[in-house]
């Protein structure tokens, strides 16, 4: 009776996240890397207190109940005291001593994780609904929904949101940091090992908020002055697969909640077969049934169509999408040649 809004989740939405991270026998996330180590030693610390009273009290109240029940139904009472101060005190000075332990060593903390060092390397990540931007220091380029950063380097973000809140949080690192509309937040910490690690929004912020999520790749001095593709600015002399791979981060973050490039559909078209490969090896547009101004018509797919298709949607309408939307995006023409050019690696040999 419901089958009609059961729909499957996207399946691709995170085409090659980083290897999953395995709890340690505590339960906890490894820190894999990172200059807080105060954060592991305060939440030791707090279970530690936590589970000693834990025993202690309740040890006493059930120990308490047992031996002092009342044994026959017309005992008297064994004491009428109604307080003790000392024993008060102690309950209320001891807690409070452990408590302030616990302020002064996690106030410590928060501390140091925006106390940024002089020698950090400054990049920005911007947060909207639901993908994370990053930009390099000194540059205007960007990558999306994945980073990357040198190994022994401090980095330090400023910490941008366009829309709602949500929070930064790199858990191998021991960082998480609000990120607040208006107000440029900051953070750093220092990769110490090369990995690849998990950044995630810890702030519930709407819809795909589990979806937010970006890679971050840290890397070697020599990797990381080789600039990896989706970072490099790249022109018309770079082979086409590079140029795919770099913009093949906007599909990962901006694209992949309606289009898949396995041929499933979610709100929009597959992006599978929007270019056909012959037998010769060149990769030529398909034909595509479209809507234009409320007429159909036939179209081969080019790089006019794809620009025209994200810049302006409704232009032309899919035949079968007629009626879903697409948002505009504003993406300058590089970006577009490099899509154009990971959607040709997606097309099927010709029948
Ligand atoms: C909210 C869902 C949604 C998102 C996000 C989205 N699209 Fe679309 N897209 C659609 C729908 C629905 C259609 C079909 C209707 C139409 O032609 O406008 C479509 C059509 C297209 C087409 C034409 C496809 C064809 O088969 O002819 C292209 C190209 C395209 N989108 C590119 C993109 C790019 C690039 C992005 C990311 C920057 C993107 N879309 C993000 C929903 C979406
Ligand atoms: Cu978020």
């Amino acid at each position: 009776m419901f089958a009609h809004l059961i729909q499957d989740p996207p399946k691709n939405f995170v085409e090659d996240p980083a290897p999953p991270v395995v709890p340690d026998a505590a339960g906890q996330l490894p820190r894999l890397a990172s200059t807080f180590t105060d954060v592991d030693g305060l939440y030791y610390f707090t279970i530690v207190v936590c589970i000693f009273f834990f025993v202690l009290i309740a040890g006493v109240l059930a120990y308490t109940v047992v031996a002092h029940r009342r044994k026959t139904i017309d005992q008297a009472p064994a004491s009428n005291a109604t307080h003790n101060t000392p024993l008060e005190v102690v309950w209320t000075v001891v807690p409070l001593i452990i408590v302030m332990v616990m302020f002064a060593w996690g106030f410590k903390g928060s501390i140091d994780m925006t106390t940024v060092p002089v020698d950090a390397r400054w990049y920005k990540a911007t947060a909207k609904q639901w993908n994370w931007t990053f930009t390099y220091p000194n540059s205007t380029q960007e990558s999306y929904g994945e980073l990357w950063l040198e190994v022994d380097k401090n980095a330090a973000f400023v910490l941008e949101s366009t829309d709602v809140l949500h929070a930064f949080y790199m858990p191998s690192m021991r960082v998480k940091r609000d990120v607040i509309p208006g107000r440029n937040q900051t953070v750093w910490f220092r990769p110490t090992e090369v990995g690849v690690y998990h950044l995630f929004c810890a702030e519930y912020c709407g819809n795909d908020h589990s979806r937010m999520y970006a890679k971050v790749n840290v890397v070697t001095a020599e990797q990381y002055a080789s600039k990896p593709p989706p970072w490099v600015k790249w022109d018309d002399s770079t082979p086409s697969a590079a140029a795919a791979s770099a913009e093949k981060q906007i599909y990962r973050t901006l694209c992949l909640a309606c289009h898949t490039t396995n041929g499933a559909q979610l709100v929009g078209p597959s992006w599978t077969n929007l270019f056909v490969r012959q037998a010769d090896g060149t990769v030529v547009g398909a034909q595509r049934e479209v809507v234009v101004a409320g007429q159909r018509q036939t179209i081969t797919v080019d790089e006019a169509y794809i620009a025209e298709s994200i810049r302006k949607p409704d232009a032309k309408k899919v035949i079968g999408f007629e009626n879903l939307p697409m948002a505009a995006f504003a993406l300058d023409d590089q970006k577009i040649k490099g899509l154009v050019e990971f959607m040709k690696t997606l097309a099927p040999a010709a029948k």
